[in-house]
């Protein structure tokens, strides 16, 4: 009902303004100018609102540089990174010279040469030279940015195997991701959806011998300056592994293995030594802090302090829980990282260790438990920060 009335109000409104209009259209002196055609006070006025329109857009982007710049990443932390920051900032700064130029004379000429009753246009045909100057310097331009680009995508794509990279399956799923190492020979074990039971959640083939000693752990450690290649695999939909930090990102497609390879140049210890992260931990707490006030008082649970670690993201939109998709990854010296993989079980262990619990009937309740399907719904972010990254977390949170 109140809609209805709602409705009728904004329809009389409607009508009064267009009454009102039609009032003034009649009060109008009968020598005022009702020619259609503009005069030179319109076009005096439609040119300034062009000259203002460029000022207001440059000034726009000006304010965003200014107040959004903060929200760029840090200096990139893989090999290739660099590379692929300088052909994203040189292609983004002839764009950005260029446009200056040419919007600011559009607007700037609409404005010098707006229509006035005494100005008269000149007929100019046309003027080869001219014209081959301002197709021939874009041609080599694009020309130019093009092949840079292919010759980075190719560097950038093109996984070095003589180097002998350390072989790391990235494996996704509604909604987390857990990864799977090598082992010793270096070679994933055969795996596929349909092997997928009990504690055997990326479905390895058991009777492949190469995955007796694969690692799968649900939080990425990298040893800094080692190249890796990762091998994505999806269970269920179209996810995008999304390494911000490292300048990478791949398509993780249900059915099919996809790959990419980088390697880590700048620990998580020097990533969060750095100048750019000290700022940006400090202001992300200054802000934390000003929420806590507000929370506390209003009695609820506080927000923990801020600390940086690299993170894997999921960067396709993959059903309810896409946004809390994320992986913790360390990037450390080859010490610590060969410590920590040391006391990750081998997926031998794991199947020999569940084969070994299912008979002892009273052990295999725990898992039947209905409030686990709902963690590992929504929840899963949780686990994937704490410290447990064992195969046993992997257990908990599937069944
Ligand atoms: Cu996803």
């Amino acid at each position: 009902m109140t809609v209805f009335l709602v409705i009728i109000v904004l329809a009389l409104l409607a009508v009064t303004g267009w009454q009102i209009s039609k009032i003034f259209d009649l009060s109008k002196r009968p020598d005022a100018d009702t020619s259609q055609i503009a005069n030179d006070k319109d076009n005096r006025l439609n040119g300034i609102l062009m000259l203002a329109f460029v000022i207001f857009l440059y000034v726009i982007t000006i304010y965003c540089f200014w107040e959004y710049g903060r929200f760029y990443l840090p200096e990139a932390a893989s090999e290739h990174g660099s590379e692929y920051d300088t052909l994203m900032f040189v292609s983004i700064a002839i764009i950005m010279v260029v446009q200056v130029i040419t919007q600011g004379l559009l607007h700037f000429f609409a404005y010098k040469y707006k229509g006035e009753k005494t100005k008269k246009a000149l007929f100019y045909a046309d003027n080869d030279k001219l014209e081959f100057i301002w197709t021939i310097i874009p041609v080599i331009t694009l020309a130019g940015l093009i092949i840079y680009g292919l010759f980075t995508w190719s560097d950038i794509m093109n996984v070095n195997t003589e180097e002998d990279p350390m072989i790391v399956e990235v494996y996704a799923y509604q909604f987390a991701w857990r990864a799977r190492y090598a082992g010793e020979d270096n070679t994933l074990g055969k795996a596929n959806v349909r092997f997928i039971e009990g504690v055997n959640q990326l479905g390895v083939d058991e009777s492949d011998s190469y995955g007796k000693d694969d690692k799968i752990v649900t939080e990425l450690h990298l040893p800094v300056n080692k190249p890796v290649l990762f091998k994505f695999r999806s269970q269920d939909v179209l996810h995008s592994a999304y390494f911000p930090f490292f300048r990478a990102q791949m398509n993780v497609v249900p059915g099919m293995i996809t790959q990419f390879g980088f390697t880590p140049t700048i620990t998580s210890e020097e990533m969060r030594q750095s100048e750019y992260m000290v700022e940006k931990v400090k202001s992300v707490n200054e802000e934390r802090n000003e929420r806590n006030e507000v929370l506390q008082a209003q009695g609820e649970p506080t927000l923990d302090p801020y600390e940086f670690e690299y993170f894997l993201l999921c960067n396709k939109i993959c059903g309810q829980a896409h946004y809390n998709m994320q992986m913790k990854i360390v990037v450390e010296s080859e010490e610590d990282f060969n410590a920590w993989l040391e006391e990750q079980p081998t997926f031998g262990s794991v199947m020999a260790d569940q084969s070994q619990d299912a008979d002892r009937p009273e052990d295999s309740s725990g898992s039947e438990d209905p409030a686990s399907e709902e963690d590992a719904e929504g929840e899963d972010n949780t686990n994937n920060q704490s410290q447990e990254s064992d195969a046993v977390a992997v257990v908990e949170n599937n069944n």
